[in-house]
């Protein structure tokens, strides 16, 4: 790990999370802003896709579009990832998250994944990414944090942190540029009161050890997806194929949502083709 690597993972280890600057290409970004945006105009995703008309989220985007397989398995993200869940972390979703102008309030402040643990443990259980696939500014919804939360194990954010509050601080960047986090960081999207739309391209790595069905939307890898893939991301989507989140996760407790099938997603990019 070189100097800078080693600098950003001393960064996440005490603030929660750490900025990697300009790490693919802008116009890359922005085509691929362009793409996502495409997918979510269209009726034949809805399905996977949730929130409303100023912030939402479309899973799945792995199987949607190689250009996410870039981002996925860029060298510096992967060896900070591992650094922190170990060799055998993985990929486990890739969705976007387009914040339109309008957007005023801001995204719930919220950790990760951590609602179903009876005590938050002391290790990390995600190392999450959003590629800033445009630019994300202060005006136009850059992820905001709470530098050091990812400390407090806690499960949710205590309230007393309003979306006002001076503790959360935005982390801009130019697209091509990717932020890193541990998921027990408070975060969120924040409001968008530019004219422009911000897009970011969100993807978690978990530990083998971590039930993927607790984040609920998140769509498996589907096996042709797998057959195309080069064997070094393969490497990091090992195991957990197949069309639809009951054919892969573990399912628990009362989490019945979000079990929309991939075999539905699979046939309408079949018919697109
Ligand atoms: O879209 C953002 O800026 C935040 C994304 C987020 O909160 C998440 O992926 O957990």
């Amino acid at each position: 790990m070189n100097d800078e690597l080693k600098e950003a993972v001393d960064h996440l280890k005490t603030y929660g999370y750490c900025l990697l600057k300009d790490r693919i290409p802008s116009d890359v970004a922005k085509s691929l802003a362009g793409r996502c945006l495409e997918l979510h105009d269209d009726d034949r995703y809805k399905q996977y896709i949730t929130g409303d008309d100023h912030y939402q989220t479309l899973f799945g985007i792995m199987n949607l579009d190689d250009r996410a397989w870039t981002c996925a398995s860029h060298p510096d993200t992967v060896s900070i990832a591992r650094h922190f869940l170990g060799p055998s972390c993985r990929v486990v979703e890739a969705c976007s998250k387009p914040t339109w102008p309008g957007a005023t309030a801001p995204q719930k402040l919220h950790v990760d994944s951590a609602s179903a643990f009876n005590e938050v443990p002391d290790v990390p259980w995600m190392i999450n990414t959003i590629w800033m696939l445009t630019d994300f500014t202060v005006e136009n919804g850059a992820t905001g944090v709470v530098p050091m939360s990812h400390r407090s194990r806690r499960k949710h954010p205590p309230s007393e942190i309003t979306p006002d509050s001076p503790l959360i601080k935005p982390v801009t960047g130019r697209a091509g540029s990717v932020m890193m986090w541990h998921g027990g960081l408070f975060h969120q999207a924040r409001p968008n009161t530019s004219d422009q739309i911000r897009v970011g391209l969100n993807i978690a790595y978990n530990p083998s050890w971590f039930n993927n069905w607790i984040e609920g939307g998140h769509q498996p890898i589907w096996p042709e997806t797998y057959e195309r893939m080069p064997e070094d991301l393969q490497r990091l989507c090992p195991g957990r194929l197949g069309l639809d989140r009951e054919q892969v996760y573990e399912q628990f407790g009362d989490r019945k949502r979000s079990t929309r099938g991939g075999q539905n997603l699979r046939d309408n990019e079949e018919r697109m083709t």
